[in-house]
């Protein structure tokens, strides 16, 4: 209303108290200058790019606190209904460009730091990622939650605050992968609240007793303090600024007191320790389940404080139980987060004494479920014996639910017992194990998908038999999207600024689908070389970078082909390699005068593997070896240059893609759900060579199948193919000679002893799991007609490049978060004054 009576003291001194919110220049260099001196304790004297990072991130970070408060009091006042979105990961990258960039005071800061003496490239270069994720999953939920608060949604994440995050990779002198951790909060993080006063208690062990009306008491155990990190998220040109809480574990009572006072120093602290451990590091795995304890004990230590908090704060409202559905959705980012279903079953009944139908109801409106994948290693199961040892609590709940449940499912299907047992939240056999897809499934009221290709595989395979209980309604698509602000704008300034001189404003970084205005321009000569010398440019740069760091000279002139995601089987960084090796024994074959003729070629791999993959690992190594042995030649210098980026990151990343002018998305169709790669890549106009696969078949849809390479079987054949390897296997040299010679050369020995990469050769030769074998001569043709669309016809690539930028609007995280909030979530942006 604007009448409140102001809360405590003098309301003037207060207010002139608060810090400008429209900081000049001076302003903001009065303000880095303030913290080198009493943040940091140093000077003009003793202050290098690091320190200089952190004052300013100190002083960005004062205008990002300022919105974030503003809008954690509107939502406080206006109780909107909120949406909370559960993550084991968020890959963040680094922050300091994005939020100078989405308070609009980048300009500001690079001239004062001018002033200073630092160049605002070597400040922003200073800033270590925060990699608290894998790969497509947990940048999702980064591109999510910047779209949330662009979009005005009171949209939260809950996380954890891993000690360490992604592993470090480096390559040895013999090609393998080796890991270095993470500690990525040694330097401090300048970006995170310490909220030492919000906290919850989460126990583990103990013991669960039964009461009546389906109530149980949960006692004893070991109890472990989380403790809240706030970490504000910044919407572009708004003021609107959510936020991620990262939970920290600490020891209850800082040491097992009674230990220590018997003198057993040990135990003491090693209780201590094994507290703080729950929050130690990421796992690592990345499409596949490893089932470790301590990573049950995360999860559970995350659903819990994170349900304790959000439980507190829907109290404050003054509600009735009742409505919490109405004022809370929360949204799980995989089966990570599955028990807060349970745990919140559990705050219900046994805490507030809900009755158990009520508590059901209500926690059947509360829970939305996206998956990820359709890949059976990586769907989460939980043995029954671990569940008894350190949640006998939620084990009694699940088997209350599953018994209600499985008479549902029997008074529909009768007689099905193959139904049931499929359905069944417990799978049985040597050591019951719990299925949390199905838990998920069983206790969301909607489930979507990432693709529309995916979200079909969901329901008509791993799924079925749940949409057939539960009618189609329940299973959706919302298919991925990312954010253009980091993803184009930030990464790529020499593309940005010529869109926003070409449309005449800033509008389309906040609606997306403004860039089909560029294809009015797709045929101007003017246009076409101003494309062309952005894409040069990047290119430049990433040459620079790798000058830099491996010593290797590339062409910026030759094709840059990229491929970099999480080293895995099914993404096929295998096919591309082998290519490469088909391609380079071609260049052998060739004469002098027709090599001159070849389209030359910078072949870019990055990617990490699960340092427990030993296949995954064999492929790097072999990529590198490759690349050793071609780069070396004489006869393809010029024309070939095979590489291996080490330590691929979000930064990494910024880098890559404006740089290329193809990328590949070359999984074996029907295994990515989605990719997102795939459209930062179109977005800052690299064109895709992919299968049709995940989010590549929406990508042709909107670009014109005519600016994209497509090839390889497609989904509903995959399932005959792997039959036919099993039962009618055919001889590799029969199905495709080429791939026979290039199997054959790696077993020459040029790249390194046979004996090492037989293991991976015979994958190919026996099984062939990822249709290598099958894909392979539709891939070459493929590979030809990027070649022959390059040299033959450059301006008509510069075309290709500009329609598909151009029609790229879908693919906004923007769009996405929209369609979750409104289709799902059911909840009202809010705007913030
Ligand atoms: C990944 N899944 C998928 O493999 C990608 O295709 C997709 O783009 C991203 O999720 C985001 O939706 C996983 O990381 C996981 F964990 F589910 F396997």
């Amino acid at each position: 209303t604007g009448k409140e009576k102001w809360p405590r003291g003098d309301e003037e001194t207060w207010k002139a108290g608060l810090r400008s919110v429209d900081a000049d220049v001076n302003d903001i260099t009065k303000s880095i200058v303030h913290h080198i001196q009493t943040s940091l304790a140093r000077q003009a004297y003793n202050i290098d790019n690091l320190g200089a990072y952190q004052a300013t991130a100190l002083a960005a970070r004062e205008d990002l606190i300022i919105n974030w408060n503003q809008t954690q009091m509107t939502y406080t006042r206006k109780q909107p209904k909120r949406a909370y979105y559960l993550s084991l990961e968020f890959l963040m990258g680094r922050t300091l460009d994005n939020a100078l960039l989405n308070l609009g005071l980048k300009e500001k800061f690079e001239t004062g730091l001018d002033k200073l003496g630092f160049t605002l490239e070597d400040v922003l270069d200073s800033e270590r990622d925060a990699a608290l994720g894998n790969g497509g999953l947990g940048r999702l939920a980064a591109c999510y939650v910047d779209s949330g608060a662009t979009c005005e949604i009171p949209l939260w994440g809950y996380g954890l605050r891993y000690h360490y995050g992604m592993f470090q990779q480096l390559i040895a002198p013999d090609g393998s992968q080796l890991e270095a951790p993470d500690p990525w909060l040694d330097n401090s993080n300048p970006w995170e609240i310490p909220r030492l006063d919000v906290t919850a208690d989460v126990r583990f062990g103990g013991h669960a007793e039964k009461l009546d009306k389906g109530r149980g008491i949960w006692s004893g155990g070991q109890e472990v303090l989380a403790v809240a990190y706030d970490c504000p998220i910044p919407g572009s040109d708004t003021k609107s600024t959510n936020n991620i809480r990262f939970w920290s574990a600490r020891p209850r009572r800082g040491f097992d007191l009674q230990s220590f006072n018997a003198g057993d120093y040990d135990r003491a602290v090693e209780t201590s320790n094994s507290a703080a451990n729950i929050t130690n590091v990421l796992y690592p795995n990345d499409n596949h389940y490893a089932g470790k304890s301590l990573r049950l004990q995360q999860q559970y230590f995350w659903c819990a404080a994170s349900l304790s908090d959000i439980m507190r704060r829907f109290k404050n409202t003054g509600q009735p139980i009742s409505e919490f559905p109405n004022h809370v959705v929360i949204q799980l980012n995989d089966t990570h987060p599955t028990l807060a279903i349970p745990e919140l079953m559990r705050i219900l009944v046994d805490e507030e004494e809900v009755p158990w139908d009520d508590a059901w109801q209500i926690v059947t409106r509360t829970f939305a479920f996206t998956n990820h994948t359709v890949l059976p290693e990586a769907l989460e199961k939980w043995p029954v014996s671990l569940f008894q040892q350190l949640l006998p609590r939620h084990l009694q709940i699940i088997y209350d639910l599953n018994w209600t449940f499985l008479q549902s499912v029997e008074r529909k299907f009768p007689g099905d017992v193959d139904k049931m047992a499929r359905m069944s939240l417990i799978e049985e056999g040597h050591g019951q194990q719990i299925r949390m897809a199905n838990l998920a499934v069983l206790g969301s009221f909607k489930v979507n998908g990432v693709a529309e290709l995916h979200s079909e595989l969901v329901r008509t395979t791993i799924l079925k038999d749940f949409v057939d209980f539960f009618g189609v309604d329940k299973f959706r698509n919302v298919t991925n999207g990312i954010t253009p602000r980091r993803w184009l704008d930030q990464c790529n300034p020499a593309l940005s600024n010529l869109i926003t001189e070409t449309l005449g404003s800033r509008a389309w970084l906040k609606d997306l689908y403004l860039l089909k205005g560029l294809l009015e321009h797709e045929s101007d000569p003017t246009f076409q070389k101003k494309w062309a010398a952005a894409k040069a440019n990047n290119k430049e740069r990433l040459a620079k970078y790798i000058k830099n760091t491996l010593g290797v000279t590339v062409d910026s002139k030759a094709m840059f082909d990229i491929q970099v995601k999480r080293i895995h089987e099914y993404k096929r960084q295998s096919l591309n390699i082998l290519g490469v090796i088909h391609r380079y024994l071609t260049i052998k074959a060739m004469s002098p005068e027709e090599r001159t003729k070849v389209t030359p070629r910078v072949v870019l791999f990055a990617g990490k593997a699960a340092p427990g993959y030993w296949m995954a690992k064999l492929i790097i190594r072999l990529i590198v070896n490759v690349g050793k042995v071609i780069n070396a030649d004489p006869d393809a210098k010029g024309i070939l240059t095979v590489l291996f980026l080490p330590d691929y990151s979000v930064s990494l990343a910024e880098l890559l893609i404006p740089a290329s002018d193809i990328s590949e998305h070359i999984s074996t169709a029907g295994t990515e759900a989605s990719g997102t790669s795939n459209m930062k890549f179109c977005l800052n106009g690299g064109l895709l060579l992919g299968t049709v696969d995940g989010a590549n078949i929406e990508i042709a849809e909107e670009v014109g199948e005519e600016n994209v390479f497509f090839f390889g079987h497609l989904t509903p054949a995959v399932e005959e193919l792997r039959y036919q390897h099993r039962y009618h296997p055919m001889p590799v040299e029969k199905k495709s000679p080429a791939l026979a010679a290039v199997l054959e050369d790696i077993m020459s020995g040029r790249y390194g002893d046979a004996s090492i990469w037989e293991p991976f050769v015979n994958t190919i030769r026996q099984g062939d799991y990822y249709l290598i074998s099958d894909d392979f001569d539709s891939y070459l043709q493929a590979q030809k007609m990027v070649d022959e669309a390059y040299t033959k016809d450059p301006q008509q690539w510069i075309k290709k490049s500009i329609q598909t930028t151009a029609k790229m609007g879908k693919f906004s995280s923007d769009r996405a978060i929209m369609t979750y909030a409104e289709e799902i979530w059911n909840i009202e942006t809010l705007k913030i004054n």
